[in-house]
């Protein structure tokens, strides 16, 4: 080499990755630094990503799964080796069970060292670990396969059934050095890596067929169908054939709750009674009791819309399979759709009002008792009531009773608005999935938290203030696990399921420079409520609940194996 010569320009492993995640338009990542990933946040933030630090990699990694559920891109976690990369692995095979597309990223210790057991820092064969819990799980060994490794990570994570995909960057592949324009030119954008999956015409008219012979059709909307993004024609499907809808949890706000052809109100007697159910994007499991008597009638024959063919006939037989993405789909079906051809009955249509009259009328009996402690129904119906004013916020729900009470009772009138426990009914969500909504959206976020489900992410708050997230999270403190009555008959320690009585949980957040709010009564929740909206800054409005409120396990309790040393 000649004195004049320049070395070349190189590039590492680091700034690979970034550049290849930023190339795929992936622009923020939710994470936790430490050996051997903190250069990659460094690299991120000094490229113009935004690197989200968390003080749990769980909750990083639910926050990357929601947000993937809302942008339909995948959301990125950034671990550490072996135990961050575990603590991450929960919210991994979480957004898989949820069908939501994440890439957890983590670096891993050297190879000759860990496939030898030989005890390096941090030492875990990873991708084995990883790989039950995901989608696909692919490792990088050399700098110049990082863009192979983020484009098939991407599309593992987007494309047919979403999930969450494992990509392992072991320290050696992120520190090595090789020349920039040889990296540069190894990174590439991944081209239609969701590509729409269209339905066959004959699946089309099978399901419409079925439909037009029904006397008492229902729609079930899941989380799928809120992911697939067809607002418009699920709304136009639902609305030009008449049927009364059920919007699972996270589906709700597809359209408003208080639509007229919404079922919600009359759940059971819409399962037990429809001779025709039409699902898009739900699955039949726990969640909608396997679709089998006595939930549903043994009679009911069943459409079923979703992406993933292995879905079909998992649980009853399904007459008519829609394999595809709910977007075309929905077009397909309308497209396909002669005026007058779907008809549901007008006495179903009329019992199912009759029903839902009923219902709606002995909750706001309940809400309007205005209960001495507060209830679950004072606290739910003031957030209520402030919801209503408010247009674009989120709400993020977990707990027992306080989901079970809140997906009830908490409005949603826009689509993917709603946040909760899903499929796994998880704890630890709450503060993860809050701030992916605020992160993705800039939109305030009401976090409404049992006083056991915050505790799982509680420490999340920092992050919050941190980043000055517009964050209210509420916690329903009732002082247990489920109710906060039980005594421990056995010995001094407290019960299973105690917390401590007359805690603060709104000094927690003070501790950070959040705004801290305590409410014994409906209308201080309120007025709290309203007050951190307006200022969209960090605060934790600590609500005292009835500690006898509520029941064990809330909705669940028919799952508990039974027990003779239950007190209440
Ligand atoms: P819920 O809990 O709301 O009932 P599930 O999570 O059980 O919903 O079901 C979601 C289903 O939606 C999954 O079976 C998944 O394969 C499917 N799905 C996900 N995205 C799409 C899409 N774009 N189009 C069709 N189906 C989808
Ligand atoms: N751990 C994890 C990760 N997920 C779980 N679902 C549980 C434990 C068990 N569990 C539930 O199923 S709900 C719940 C736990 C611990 C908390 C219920 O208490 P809470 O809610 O205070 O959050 P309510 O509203 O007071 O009932």
């Amino acid at each position: 080499m000649s004195s004049t010569a320049r070395p070349p320009e190189m590039t590492d492993g680091f700034h690979l990755i970034v550049e290849a995640l930023q190339l795929n338009g992936l622009s923020t990542i939710y994470g936790l630094v430490g050996i051997p990933v903190t250069d990659v946040a460094r690299a991120a933030q000094a490229r113009g990503m935004r690197f989200i630090g968390f003080r749990q990699e769980q909750a990083a990694g639910h926050a990357a799964a929601a947000a993937g559920f809302l942008t339909r891109r995948p959301g990125i976690c950034l671990t550490v080796s072996a135990p961050g990369f575990l603590n991450g692995l929960v919210a991994l095979a979480n957004a898989t069970t949820n069908c939501f597309p994440m890439i957890q990223i983590s670096g891993s210790s050297e190879r000759e060292i860990v496939d030898l057991q030989q005890g390096d820092y941090e030492e875990l064969d990873q991708l084995a670990a990883a790989r039950p819990y995901a989608k696909a799980a692919f490792r990088v060994d050399r700098p110049e396969d990082i863009g192979t490794g983020v484009a098939r990570a991407i599309r593992a994570a987007v494309s047919g059934r979403p999930g969450g995909v494992y990509l392992d960057l072991p320290a050696k592949v992120l520190g090595a050095t090789i020349d920039a324009e040889v990296g540069s030119a190894s990174l590439f954008r991944a081209v239609d890596p969701a590509p729409s999956q269209i339905p066959t015409p004959e699946s089309i008219e099978r399901a419409l067929d079925l439909l037009a012979g029904a006397e008492r059709p229902l729609i079930v909307l899941g989380k799928g169908a809120a992911y697939a993004q067809a607002d418009e024609e699920i709304r136009t499907l639902i609305e030009s054939t008449g049927i009364p809808y059920l919007p699972m949890s996270m589906a709700k706000g597809l359209l408003p709750d208080d639509h007229p052809q919404s079922a919600a109100a009359a759940r059971s007697l819409v399962l037990k009674n429809a001779d025709v159910a039409l699902l898009l994007g739900a699955r039949l499991n726990w969640l909608l009791a396997h679709g089998r008597a006595p939930r549903w009638s043994a009679e009911c024959r069943f459409i079923q819309v979703d992406i993933s063919p292995e879905e079909i006939d998992s649980n009853r037989p399904i007459a008519a399979p829609v394999v595809g993405d709910v977007k075309a789909a929905t077009t397909q079906l309308l497209a396909a759709l002669r005026p007058g051809r779907i008809a549901p009955r007008r006495a179903w249509l009329d019992a199912v009002d009759a029903k839902k009259a009923e219902n709606v009328q002995r909750m706001q009996a309940r809400l309007a008792a205005d209960a001495t402690p507060m209830n679950f129904y004072g606290a739910l119906g003031a957030i209520r009531d402030v919801l209503a004013e408010q247009d674009g916020t989120f709400v993020v729900n977990e707990g027992a009773n306080t989901l079970d009470f809140g997906r009830d009772i908490l409005p949603m009138r826009e689509p993917r608005r709603r946040l909760d426990c899903g499929t796994w009914g998880v704890m630890g969500v709450g503060m993860g999935y809050a701030i992916a909504a605020a992160v993705e959206s800039g939109r305030s976020v009401v976090a409404v938290e049992g006083d056991s489900a915050f505790g799982f992410s509680g420490m999340e708050v920092e992050t919050i203030c941190r980043y000055e997230l517009p964050i209210v999270v509420v916690v329903f403190d009732n002082g247990g696990v489920y109710k906060g009555d039980e005594v421990n008959r056995f010995s001094r320690d407290p019960a299973p399921t105690a917390l401590l009585r007359a805690s603060r949980y709104d000094k927690l957040i003070e501790a950070f420079g959040g705004a801290g709010y305590y409410a014994a009564d409906p209308e201080t929740v309120a007025t709290s409520l309203r007050g951190a909206l307006a200022a969209r800054k960090p605060a934790l409005i600590h609500c005292v609940i009835d500690p006898t409120a509520g029941t064990e396990s809330g909705h669940l309790t028919n799952l508990n194996p039974e027990s003779r040393l239950r007190s209440a």
